[in-house]
Formats: C-alpha cells, sequence, structure tokens
C-alpha cells in the first residue's frame, strides 16, 4: 500500500489519530472478510479497494480537483447524482460507519443521538476521514432531525447546501421534490461553473441506472433459491463502496461480479451449504465499514441473501426514464424515480411494508431480521407496522436494535441463533 501519510496531512488530517483507524480496519476486514470460504473471484477489487481505503479513491478525487472538477459529499439516497454529473461533478457518499469516530461526534451531539450521525459529524470535525476533508460542498436533506441538526453543525466547518424534502407522497410532493431537484441544479451550475443542458442530463441519468442496472444484476443473482452464490457480507460491501467509487468503474465491476454469480449459479457453486436458512435485513442503512450484523448472522449458520435499507435495494430499484428532451422533463422524471425510494421518514409509508413482502418472495426467504440503528425513532416506529405485517404472511421476523459497538455482539449472537434453530 502507498504511503499515503503526506495526502492526509495535506488535507488537515488528525494523522496521528488516524492511524489507529488504519491500524483496526485491516484487522476487522480479515476477520469478516477474508476469513470467508469459498467467495467469487470477483471480489478480488473490492478486498483491494478496501485495503487502501483512503488512499485510492481520495487520491483520485483530488486530482480530479485538480482538473477543476469539484466533489459533493452527500449523506442520503434521495440526494440526485445525475445533477451533479451533469455539472462534470463528482459526488462522495460521506455516511459514518465506524464506531471510531462516534466518541468525537458525541462531543458537539447528544449521545442518544443515532450512530450514523454521530460518526458522519465525528469523521468531519475530529479529522479523520480524508472524504470528509475532500468534499468541496456537502449536500445535506431534511429526513430526520438527527441528521437536519446535524447539518447546522457540520455547515459551520464546510458549505453545506441543504434539500428539503418533503414527507408525504401526494402528487403535490412530487412537484415541490421537482422543485427542489430544480433549485439544486442551479445552485450546482453556480457551485461547478458549468451549465447543465438535457443532452449532459440524459448522459448522466444514463450513467447512472447503468449503475443501478449492474448492481441490480448481482442482486438477482442472489434470488437464486437453491444456491447462494455470494455472501451477504460480500455484497453488503459491494453496494457499500458503490457510494464512493467512480459509477462507470462500479458499472463495470458489478457486471464482471455478476457474470460469476450467475456462473456459480448454473454450475452449483454455493458459499453456503445446502439447505442453509435464507434470511432478508431491513432497516437502517449500513454504512462502511459496519458489517457487525452481516457477520454475526452467516457466523450464525445462515445467511443473508437480501438487505432492504438504503445499502441494498433502496439504493439501485427504479431506475430515471432515460431520452427526454427537456430538463423540464427530466426533472420531472427524476422527482419520480426519487420519490419511489420508501424511507421511514414518510408518512404514511405503505410502500415500505409492500417491499419488504415482496423482496421476501422475490429472494426466497425463510426468516427477516429488522434491525434499528439504536436512537433512529422513524425506523424503530416503522418496525411495528413491518413486524406485524411479516407475521401476518407468516415470515419469521427478529426485531433488534444495535449501534455500532461491539459491546453487544454476543448478545447478538444467542438471539440470532435462537432465530435461525427456530427457522430450522
Ligand atoms: S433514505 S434511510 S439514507 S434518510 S441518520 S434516518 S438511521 S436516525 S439514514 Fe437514511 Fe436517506 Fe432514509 Fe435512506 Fe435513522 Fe440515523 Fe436518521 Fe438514518
Amino acid at each position: 500500500m502507498a504511503d499515503r501519510r503526506e495526502m492526509w496531512k495535506e488535507l488537515g488530517m488528525d494523522v496521528d489519530t488516524h492511524d489507529g483507524l488504519c491500524a483496526a480496519l485491516p484487522v476487522a476486514f480479515g476477520d469478516v472478510y477474508l476469513s470467508q470460504k469459498n467467495r467469487p473471484e470477483g471480489m478480488a477489487f473490492w478486498d483491494f479497494v478496501v485495503s487502501d481505503i483512503h488512499g485510492i479513491r481520495p487520491a483520485e478525487l483530488l486530482e480530479a480537483q485538480k482538473e477543476g472538477r469539484k466533489v459533493f459529499g452527500t449523506f442520503c439516497v434521495f440526494v440526485p447524482d445525475e445533477i451533479v454529473v451533469a455539472a462534470n461533478g463528482i459526488v462522495t457518499g460521506l455516511c459514518g460507519g465506524s464506531q471510531f469516530w462516534v466518541p468525537d461526534g458525541e462531543k458537539v451531539l447528544p449521545k442518544s443521538t443515532c450512530p450514523l450521525v454521530k460518526a458522519s459529524v465525528g469523521a468531519r470535525l475530529g479529522r479523520t476521514c480524508p472524504f470528509f476533508r475532500i468534499a468541496d460542498m456537502y449536500v445535506g436533506e431534511t429526513t430526520c432531525d438527527g441528521k437536519k441538526k446535524a447539518y447546522e453543525i457540520l455547515g459551520e466547518d464546510v458549505p453545506m447546501y441543504i434539500m428539503d424534502l418533503p414527507q408525504m407522497k401526494r402528487e403535490c410532493d412530487m412537484l415541490k421534490w421537482k422543485d427542489e431537484i430544480v433549485a439544486f441544479a442551479k445552485k450546482v451550475e453556480e457551485f461547478t461553473g458549468n451549465t447543465i443542458t438535457p443532452e449532459k442530463l440524459d448522459e448522466a441519468i444514463r450513467l447512472i441506472n447503468n449503475k443501478r442496472k449492474a448492481l441490480a444484476r448481482v442482486f438477482e443473482a442472489r434470488k437464486n433459491p437453491d444456491n447462494i452464490p455470494i455472501s451477504g457480507t460480500d455484497a453488503l460491501l459491494v453496494t457499500q463502496i458503490a457510494f464512493f467509487d467512480d459509477p462507470a468503474r462500479c458499472a463495470e465491476m458489478c457486471n464482471k461480479l455478476a457474470d460469476e454469480l450467475e456462473e456459480r449459479n448454473r454450475q452449483g457453486v454455493s458459499v453456503f451449504e445446502k439447505g442453509t436458512k435464507r434470511i432478508m435485513i431491513t432497516g437502517t442503512p449500513m454504512a462502511i465499514p459496519n458489517w457487525k450484523l452481516h457477520h454475526i448472522v452467516e457466523t450464525s449458520g445462515a445467511a443473508v441473501v437480501c438487505e432492504e435499507m438504503c445499502t441494498g435495494t433502496r439504493y439501485f430499484e427504479n431506475l430515471v426514464e432515460e431520452g427526454l428532451g427537456t430538463l423540464d422533463e427530466q426533472y420531472m422524471a427524476l422527482s419520480k424515480r426519487y420519490m419511489k425510494n420508501n424511507c421511514a421518514c414518510f408518512t404514511p409509508n405503505p410502500g415500505r411494508v409492500e417491499d419488504i413482502l415482496r423482496l421476501a418472495k422475490e429472494y426466497h426467504v425463510d426468516g427477516v431480521i429488522d434491525v434499528n440503528l439504536k436512537f433512529c425513532c422513524l425506523y424503530d416506529t416503522e418496525g411495528y407496522s413491518v413486524e406485524r405485517a411479516l407475521k401476518e404472511a407468516g415470515i419469521p421476523v427478529l426485531g433488534i436494535e444495535t449501534d455500532y459497538d461491539d459491546g453487544d455482539s454476543e448478545q447478538l449472537r444467542t438471539r440470532i441463533g435462537a432465530f435461525v434453530e427456530m427457522l430450522g
């Protein structure tokens, strides 16, 4: 691995503290990932990315900045990447998934804030993540209260733009979200100095759609009821990295992986023994390097075959209409696609329960784990309707709440082990 310390210093990072993360990550990755058996060969790409996760992509982003391109950091799948790409900008995900960043977040946020928010703020204020240093502008959104208030704090430190997401899905909300996309496009044009034309936006729509289609192919291979060609732990990593990678490369690598998974399905090459129970995980997103739950499930006799979460199906399902001739039509098409995302911040939100029941069938799941990040009131509350609907449909469900800390791992292992045994 190249020595990245100079680059991190120039980014104003606290390099000494960051060394602690650099020392812990390979161990965690080795324990969770490299200990798996019979992984697809294509995962070598993602292993390589993680081996230098704060080096390779940050260096690429810095090169792009030297060429005058702007980097936009986002925290939610509602922010339309297409707008940024059409203005020759680059998008990088910023959600924090490590306990390492939580204490710095707790210096300014209440402890009773969700770990994703605390880690994201801590990564910026503690100066221990290059992506948070590189982004020229952060783009937030009005989804949950924790994020909204955290954006005010982050906004004191870095240029911050907030998109006002409607919380219902009426016709007027679609129009309102379209207006928000138009306003965001104007801001992006000003910030990058580049004009968004219908041609450039159509190109961007196709690029991001291709990434979605490639991710969908990887997930499609996981639907095979008789074979599990990739572990859920690996599939989660693929989705997590998709938030950071160049979209064209992401599509290319996912398509290659999907080719291999389809071949594995044809040949009956499985990561797990025949009869291994198939689990779907639903709930709050799992930002990198949050691999805790998947690792516990997959070392407790079951396999994760689907994630109904923003680091899962919500990220790639539904495409934006391509080939539209005017910006007005394209902005509306973007609004329609993004408003199909069934985040728990909407009320009412029956679409999410419908998605979960549909996905449970499509992926032939034996049971569902409904996971909530501690202090996420939205998904915690929605868990009531989700779990009731699953029980009514006769699908076993286990509701759990956790955070990034490993303190509850043994307790989770006991509960998940018992759940898997019950499925048997
Ligand atoms: S579209 S799920 S990425 S808001 S930060 S809501 S866990 S308390 S992340 Fe999300 Fe967009 Fe919705 Fe998806 Fe809860 Fe934590 Fe808030 Fe969170």
